[in-house]
Order: structure tokens, then C-alpha cells, then sequence
């Protein structure tokens, strides 16, 4: 068991998809700051605002008529686990634009994810609008257990097999996921208030602030 694993880390090694200072788990390690909210259906709604052409507000039903996507992403926690091929399922960014729903305005440069309990992570747009990020309804198949962010989270990830300057640490997605801020400046979320570093990025090892 220990050697397989040991040889998996190394042909990812030899790949170079494992990034500087990380380790391959094959757990899903479970990290969050404060407790886990409760999903109340008649109350949950999905906004996007500030940059963009128009304001949106989406119900859970409404949320779940647009079309969703199934992605892979090798997912880099700043704590040093990485864990590959991880199978989600949810709509991606590029399906609102498509839908008309959101405009961005042509001076909206970064994104800020408005979570449950006020929790926020922040992202230029350009990964935003990227395949790496996803707003995530199912992992596996299955809808997304309550502790990584029933019923929805952003998520950003590595694509397998692709390695890019773009690919950033699994903090800067929100579980509880509630809305979308479009801003021309960018804003610090809740772990890059509290010292991470603002950008992320796992290839140049871009942890603490
Ligand atoms: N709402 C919310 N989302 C969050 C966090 C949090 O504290 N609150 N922590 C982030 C951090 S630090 C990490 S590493 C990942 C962990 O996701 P997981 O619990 O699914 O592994 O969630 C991110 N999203
Ligand atoms: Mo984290």
C-alpha cells in the first residue's frame, strides 16, 4: 500500500505534475474556518453583481436549469496535499456568459466569491473565465457532501496533464458558495486577509502574503 503510493507520487514526480513542496494524497482532507452552514432551499439564492452589465439572482432550481459540465482537476492544498484526476460536475462560468445572463463590464478585472458566514476568496477574472474554475455542484457523481460545500462551491483546480502558470491553491475556491462579485480592483478575501498570499499560485510556491 505505502510502496504503491510511494511509486504513484514518483511517476507524478517524474511528469512534473506534483508541485514544488507537495505530497500526493489519496484522502480528501477536510479544511475550513468556522462551522458548516445549513442549505434552507426557500432561502438559498445565487447572485452576481458589482462589474458587470446587469445583476443576477438565480434560485437553487433556476441555478440548477443551467448546463453543467463534468471536469477533472489535480487539486494542490497549501498545507501540501495534492490530489489528482478528481472527478466534478457542476456549471462553469463560461455557460452564464453564453446564457446572457453575465456580462462582465470590459473593466472588470477580478473576481471576489461571496460564501456563507462571510467567508470570500479572491481571483483575477482571467482564471475565473478559465476551464480551472468551476462552480462545483458534484464530486464523484455524487452531489457535494455538506462538509466540502453542499450545495455548492467554487473550485479551482490544475487541469491534468496541463501544467499553467494560472494554477493556483485550492483555497482561493469558497464552499457555501453564494454570489459573485465582479471588481475593477482587487480585494483581499478571508485567507489572504488573514496572510496567505494574494495570488497563490502553487508552481512558484506563492503560500504566505
Ligand atoms: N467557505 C469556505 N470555503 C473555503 C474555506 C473556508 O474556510 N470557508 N477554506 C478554503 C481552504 S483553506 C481550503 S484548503 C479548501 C479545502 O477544501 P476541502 O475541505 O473540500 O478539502 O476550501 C477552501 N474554501
Ligand atoms: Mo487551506
Amino acid at each position: 500500500m505505502l510502496a504503491n503510493r510511494r511509486e504513484i507520487e514518483e511517476k507524478l514526480r517524474r511528469e512534473g505534475r506534483m508541485p514544488p513542496g507537495q505530497v500526493l494524497t489519496e484522502k480528501f482532507p477536510v479544511l475550513h474556518y468556522g462551522p458548516i452552514p445549513a442549505f434552507d432551499e426557500s432561502h438559498w439564492d445565487f447572485k452576481v453583481w458589482g462589474a458587470v452589465e446587469k445583476p443576477l439572482k438565480l434560485t437553487w432550481y433556476e441555478f440548477n436549469q443551467l448546463p453543467k459540465v463534468k471536469r477533472q482537476y489535480d487539486l494542490h492544498c497549501v498545507t501540501r496535499w495534492s490530489k489528482f484526476d478528481t472527478e466534478w460536475e457542476g456549471v462553469a462560468i463560461q455557460a452564464l456568459l453564453e446564457a446572457g445572463l453575465v456580462k462582465p463590464k470590459p473593466e472588470a478585472k477580478y473576481v471576489i466569491q461571496r460564501a456563507e458566514y462571510e467567508f470570500s476568496a479572491n481571483l483575477p477574472l482571467d482564471i475565473v473565465l478559465s476551464d480551472r474554475f468551476l462552480l462545483a455542484t458534484h464530486y464523484l457523481g455524487q452531489p457535494l457532501t455538506p462538509e466540502h460545500g453542499f450545495p455548492l462551491r467554487g473550485l479551482v483546480g490544475a487541469i491534468p496533464g496541463k501544467v499553467s502558470d494560472q494554477d493556483v491553491y485550492l483555497w482561493k475556491g469558497a464552499k457555501w458558495l453564494r454570489g459573485l462579485e465582479f471588481l475593477t480592483e482587487d480585494q483581499k478575501g478571508f485567507w489572504e486577509l488573514a496572510g496567505y498570499h494574494n495570488e497563490g499560485k502553487v508552481w512558484k510556491e506563492q503560500r504566505i502574503g
